[in-house]
């Protein structure tokens, strides 16, 4: 990639990680601004219902109490009816009724005789009365719902239900009756289409033409309760909400471009501070010896490449190798690590003939051929004879076929065996295992670790061998940490191993001071 078009996706993608936490703040305060609201419109609905509830029921008590009345409008009944209206906080009024006129009632002593009611608005099946919209010439502007039961009638006021719900002049409320979908009380806007809403459920929340509606029935009477808040408010609580939650946004987006401007920077950097690293020598080899799992012999060595940074520390493996892939610096790299090997194994091969040391090549030295040319020089330094050093790349190395193939036969014939390292975590296209002609199959750690456990994959280590048994390639497991996976290896014929439980990647000196002896 250019520098110029590197920069530029390096800022958007600065912007793009600030703008996202941005957007998904905003979009959260909408939504929780919404869901709060909506379980508000609940809390009242439910608030009302409750009320219509207790409203109902003190009416129940009341016509049955009636009922028990020996004489109707006898000076005992009218006296039950006063007493029921000082208990009841709903009921304005109780008493008897004859066709559409109230015949006797609570109100008796005030000179209120024969009051009339009007004809009934629903009669139910089950034998009530309503009226919804009543007034009384000594009432004023006021109106009443009546009730009426097997001739016994309450009177309640019919914003009782809903007067203490709440103050905020903005929540619409209303009663509903479900038998017929009648408004029993309604204050503010009030959409009858709202009400079908609820179908059979026992509550619904929505959002319709700028309110936010809940609508919700009483299980124990037929009617419903609804309540509405102006979208307006939504908006408000998103906006207090955001308040919070922007900041945090901001926060967080501020930090994820930060991150990415950095490790921009450290992407930029380190082609620079690789050749640094190759011009001060940083860079040097660690040994991992490799086991015949049958014997314990110590037959090779894996050379892992390692870089201490000036400051002491160490610069890990994958992150240098890739970056230098993508650099295009890998070639130097290798290089280095060939004129290493030199350096450390001397005259290593005379005193160990059928010792071997493993290299890693990545696909770019594959490609190129300097790499033969550098190895000769390499088996010159150090007299290597055949078999004495071994190349390892992973599948992404060979998926080139015809180069690969090309490369692994030259190399073959100079008298280096070539292994295919990490097997099975790459892009697997089997047939190339088939076509190239490989010696050594080096099984990745990641199956080598399902050994002994009941995971699926366990079974992939196992179909692994066979197949390396099939393509006659010699094995080297990876990775290998407890001794039960090196005896499972071992009696599934993998003939070598490499792992913690052997031996760490160490000095080539330390290795060979520590090599067991016969
Ligand atoms: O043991 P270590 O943590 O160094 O291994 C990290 C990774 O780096 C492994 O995948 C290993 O194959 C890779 N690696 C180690 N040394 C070299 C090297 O010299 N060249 C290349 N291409 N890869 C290496
Ligand atoms: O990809 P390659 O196989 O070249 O790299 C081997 C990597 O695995 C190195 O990082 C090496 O240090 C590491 N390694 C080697 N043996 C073991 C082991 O037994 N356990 C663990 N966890 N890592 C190991
Ligand atoms: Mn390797």
């Amino acid at each position: 990639m250019g520098k110029r078009l590197y920069s530029v996706a390096v800022i958007a993608a600065s912007v793009a990680a600030i703008a996202a936490p941005v957007a998904l703040s905003l979009y959260l305060a909408q939504r929780q601004a919404q869901e709060q609201e909506e379980a508000r419109a609940l809390e009242y609905v439910h608030d009302v219902v409750h009320r219509s509830e207790g409203m109902l029921g003190q009416v129940q008590a009341g016509i049955v109490r009636l009922q028990a009345s020996p004489k109707p409008c006898a000076d005992a009944d009218i006296d039950a009816m006063r007493k029921i209206d000082l208990a009841s906080s709903y009921i304005q009024a109780i008493g008897r009724v004859e066709g559409d006129t109230m015949v006797c009632s609570s109100l008796a002593g005030l000179g209120v005789k024969g009051l009339p009611l009007g004809p009934a608005d629903l009669a139910s099946e089950r034998g009530a009365k309503m009226r919804y919209d009543v007034r009384f010439p000594f009432a004023g502007a006021n109106r009443f719902v009546v009730i009426e039961y097997q001739g016994i009638a309450a009177i309640i006021h019919k914003d009782l239900p809903l007067d203490a719900s709440t103050t905020d002049p903005n929540v619409s409320l209303a009663l509903f009756w479900r038998e017929n979908g009648r408004l029993a009380s309604a204050r503010g806007t009030v959409r009858t289409e709202w009400l079908t809403r609820l179908g059979a459920s026992d509550e619904v929340s929505f959002r319709d033409d700028g309110h936010v509606v809940a609508v919700a029935r009483s299980k124990k009477y037929l009617i419903g309760g609804l309540a509405a808040l102006p979208q307006s408010s939504v908006t408000q609580q998103a906006q207090r909400l955001a308040r919070i939650l922007l900041p945090l946004g901001v926060l967080a987006g501020m930090l994820l471009a930060a991150l990415i401007l950095r490790a921009a920077q450290r992407q930029q950097a380190m082609p620079s501070i690789i050749r640094a690293g190759l011009r001060r020598d940083e860079f040097f080899l660690q040994y991992q010896p490799v086991v015949e799992l049958a014997t314990g012999r110590w037959v090779g060595a894996e050379a892992l490449i390692r870089w201490r940074r000036p400051g002491g520390e160490m610069m890990r493996p994958d992150i240098f190798i890739q970056a230098a892939e993508d650099s295009g610096q890998i070639l130097q790299v290798t290089g280095r690590v060939l004129e290493l090997i030199a350096r450390d194994a001397g005259d290593l091969f005379k005193r160990n003939r059928d010792f071997h040391i493993a290299i890693n090549l990545s696909a770019a030295d594959l490609h190129s051929p300097q790499t033969i040319e550098r190895l000769r020089q390499l088996s010159a330094a150090t007299s290597a004879r055949p078999g004495n050093l071994v190349v390892e790349a992973t599948e992404r190395g060979f998926l080139h076929e015809a180069v690969a193939k090309e490369m692994v036969k030259k190399l073959r014939e100079e008298g280096y065996r070539v292994a295919v390292d990490d097997f099975g975590t790459g892009y697997s296209s089997l047939s190339y295992l088939q076509s190239l002609a490989l010696d050594v199959l080096k099984i990745d750690k990641s199956f080598v670790d399902t050994i002994g456990a009941e995971a699926a994959t366990s079974q992939v280590v196992a179909h692994i061998i066979e197949m390396a048994k099939d393509l006659q390639l010699e094995m080297v497991a990876e990775g290998v940490e407890h001794q039960a996976q090196a005896d499972y290896l071992r009696e599934r014929g993998v003939q070598f191993a490499q792992g913690w439980l052997f031996g760490r990647p160490m000095a080539l000196a330390e290795l060979l001071a520590k090599m067991p002896r016969p």
